[in-house]
């Protein structure tokens, strides 16, 4: 990048697994990364690796998600790239969500897209540009048993991809959706949802375990210059499980 001005990508969740990809893809195709995560220390980790920058971020936050996104903008000046990754992923079954359990997802997968978005689209809209992509999930496709709240949330980024591209893009904004399978991250590896893996991997039409890094390059795709044709869509990126 010579004469244009290097771009800037904030990706959410990013101090590991298909977060921490994006944020390695992105880097690689030449944008200067903000890597945040509420772990501030692993973000560090994959700032370092990457060349990027670390924020310790809970996007749940009002006030963090509008200090890191002024951070970015008095470090920077422009935010071209935002990545809405962050997520709780929990495996509970129907019964025993409490109200307590379905408000915190509800808060951190959705509030947290609503608060990055609504502070970044501003900022995008003054430069004529911008790309969003959320991370949504096929068990909003597959109806994926045990987790009911991830799921709505999961459908509920799907439906303010649709709902918003119209009014971004007057203002030169793409806005779509990436919605990965079952993917060997270390938040899947350390909990319940690894046993999906022996279901799952037999529907794919490439029966292996995906890996994050099978995730990213779709992500930075729509992420890029040349997507500028593509928005209001979802993408599901799932070796086939799914098949729409
Ligand atoms: C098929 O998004 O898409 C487990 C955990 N299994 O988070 C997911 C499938 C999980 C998924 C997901």
């Amino acid at each position: 990048m010579a004469e244009t001005a290097q771009r800037v990508a904030l990706v959410t969740g990013a101090a590991q697994g298909i977060g921490a990809a994006i944020a390695e893809e992105l880097a690689a195709d030449g944008l200067k990364v903000v890597v945040a995560d509420i772990n501030g220390e692993g973000a560090a980790t994959v700032a370092e690796r990457i060349g990027g920058v670390a924020k310790t971020l809970d996007v749940s936050s009002p006030e963090q998600v509008q200090t890191v996104v002024d951070e970015i903008v008095a470090e920077f000046g422009r935010i071209d790239v935002l990545v809405n990754n962050a997520a709780l992923v929990p495996l509970t079954s129907w019964a025993d969500i409490s109200f307590e359990e379905w408000r915190k997802v509800m808060s951190v997968n959705l509030d947290g897209i609503y608060l990055t978005t609504h502070a970044i689209t501003p900022i995008m809209g003054k430069a004529g540009y911008g790309r969003i992509v959320n991370i949504a999930s096929n068990t909003f496709v597959a109806g994926t048993p045990d987790c009911a709240h991830y799921v709505a949330t999961k459908g509920a980024s799907i439906g303010l991809v649709r709902g918003l591209a119209g009014e971004l893009g007057k203002l030169g904004i793409t806005i779509n959706a990436v919605a990965p399978g079952i993917i060997a991250s270390e938040g899947v590896m350390s909990g319940p949802h690894q046993a999906g893996f022996d279901y799952v991997v037999p529907m794919q039409a490439i029966n292996r375990r995906g890996v994050p890094a099978d995730v990213a390059p779709a992500v930075a795709f729509l992420a890029s210059e040349k997507a500028e044709w593509i928005t209001g869509q979802t993408l599901v990126v799932d070796a086939g499980h799914t098949r729409n």
